[in-house]
């Protein structure tokens, strides 16, 4: 497939000029004005931006979680990404306590087969023991995964203890890898909960009440100085409040190796939804660390602005009304997570560059590019220079969309964009040379995306050179 983009404005986190492209069997061959030759597809991209497709560096596909399973599979969900503009996912292995961590890679590997866009790996350590030990090794050196990622959260299902997180944040630095945690301290969440119920509160109000900002703050402070006794970098995923902020900027001006993410919905929606009367939508934005105090989010957008937190995702992790309703009479039963792989960018776009909070080149940084830097993925991902990986969304500024379930490709019935115009959607998207939304129209495939090994940071050679492969092993070599 070859395939030339015409008159269109390149966008990447360092530059802004106009070119033509040539994609050619999913590589962007070239880059240069006034392209010509023969093509099976030429775009023409006056007026629009020619930028790295999103990646979102939190999703949970088809996840097995408090006694259900997420409603979006690999391929709708990587499908309604690419709607939205992604061209990648980086999704988490969770085994269950006990669970050997390679059986539960390969279970999560033949699951995403389906994936319609490219995708890659955390693994969670949920438990710990010598075989933990010695399998995170083998994943790093032989299945290209080099992140790790710690549940401080979920006491009696996946949490991490400290005394899980310091051997395998130590383990991590041996192998080069990246510790990730979800920072919130499991022990105050399930003290706060029982007294929510011994006070009579069983609604979804007690979600919030039971997972306050200093829940927060007390566990991304405890990782961030675990892992600076440790001297390993560490990733804080879906960072929600100033509490949680806080740490990583003082360990960041002190020279620590921290990084931070955000959440489309943390940076837009506040915690009055959990007071609505109606208990399905109030139920609907249960998710973890939940929506915050309004007060929160201009912290969390100067954050993005100065840097100190570097990425954007979605935590994408869809539970229908019939599987929220699990939780009817009590809060703590309703499975914990919210839609947004289908809005994340057209929300970043309309909220940060139409509002001058954000530049287009930062644009590209938060919703790409940094990703790919901080797992190891770029230039190949998150970048548009000829080599790359023809992942690939063009831009239309002024086109707008009114978020709906009901017009959603998200395989969930809810939206907590609901009714939100933004201005700024892709007009396509392209996954390795193909175009996959073109115009509306969604021509994902199941099953074309591919499995993206991430190299370890260390100067394991060896390691590094077998995960650069660029194509994915086939089944048959995992
Ligand atoms: N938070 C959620 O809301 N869902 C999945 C897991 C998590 O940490
Ligand atoms: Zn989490
Ligand atoms: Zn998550």
């Amino acid at each position: 497939m070859k395939l030339i983009i015409k008159n269109g404005t390149v966008v990447t986190a360092d530059r802004t000029y106009k070119s033509d492209l040539i994609c050619c069997d999913g590589i962007i061959k070239k880059i240069g004005e006034n392209l010509e030759g023969k093509a099976d597809r030429v775009i023409d991209a006056e007026g629009k931006f020619i930028m790295p497709g999103g990646i979102d560096p939190h999703t949970h596909m088809e996840l097995p979680f408090m006694g259900t399973v997420a409603s979006e599979t690999f391929y709708t969900g990587t499908a309604a990404g690419a709607a939205g503009g992604n061209t990648m996912i980086i999704d988490f292995v969770i085994p269950n306590p006990g669970e050997n961590l390679l059986e539960a890679y390969k279970k999560w590997r033949g699951w995403a087969e389906k994936a319609a866009t490219d995708y890659s790996f955390h693994v969670a350590i949920t438990w710990w023991d010598e075989s933990v030990h010695a399998d995170m090794g083998t994943l790093v050196k032989e299945h290209g995964v080099n992140s790790f990622k710690h549940f401080m959260a979920y006491k009696g299902a996946i949490m991490a203890p400290d005394d899980t997180l310091v051997p395998s944040f130590k383990r991590c630095l041996e192998l080069g890898a990246i510790p990730t945690v979800h920072a919130e301290n499991g022990e105050l969440v399930y003290f706060l909960q029982k007294e929510m119920k011994n006070k009579g509160i069983y609604g979804p109000e007690g979600h919030p009440q039971s997972r306050p900002p200093m829940v927060e703050g007390e566990a991304a402070n405890r990782a961030i100085r675990l892992a600076q006794a440790i001297e390993v970098p560490i990733y804080v995923v879906h960072v929600s409040c100033q509490e949680a902020l806080e740490p990583i900027i003082r360990a960041r001006s002190e020279g620590q190796r921290v990084y931070g993410e955000c959440l489309a919905g943390h940076l837009e929606i506040d915690d009055s939804v959990y007071y609505n009367k109606d208990w399905a939508v109030a139920a609907a934005h249960v998710m973890s660390p939940p929506f915050r105090p309004k007060k929160h989010q201009e912290i969390l957008w100067k954050a993005l602005q100065s840097g100190n937190l570097q990425t954007t995702a979605t935590d994408h992790c869809c539970f229908c009304a019939d599987q929220k309703a699990m939780g009817k009479d009590d809060f703590s039963k309703i499975p914990n997570g919210t839609a947004g792989i289908e809005d994340r960018m057209a929300i970043l776009w309309d909220s940060g560059v139409n509002t001058g909070r954000l530049t287009m080149n930062e644009f590209v940084a938060v919703t790409s590019a940094n990703a790919a830097k901080i797992f190891n993925l770029y230039p190949r991902k998150g970048a548009i220079i000829e080599g790359a990986d023809a992942d690939i969304v063009i831009w239309d500024p002024e086109a707008e969309r009114t978020i709906s379930a009901k017009t959603h490709h998200q395989n969930v019935d809810f939206n907590i964009f609901e009714g939100r115009t933004v201005r700024g959607i892709p007009k396509y998207t392209i996954s390795r040379g193909n175009v996959i939304f073109d115009d509306g129209e969604l021509k994902a495939v199941e099953g074309a995306g591919r499995y993206i090994n991430r190299p370890p940071f260390n100067r394991d050679y060896e390691a590094v050179k077998k995960s650069l492969v660029f194509n994915a092993p086939k089944k048959a070599e995992r």
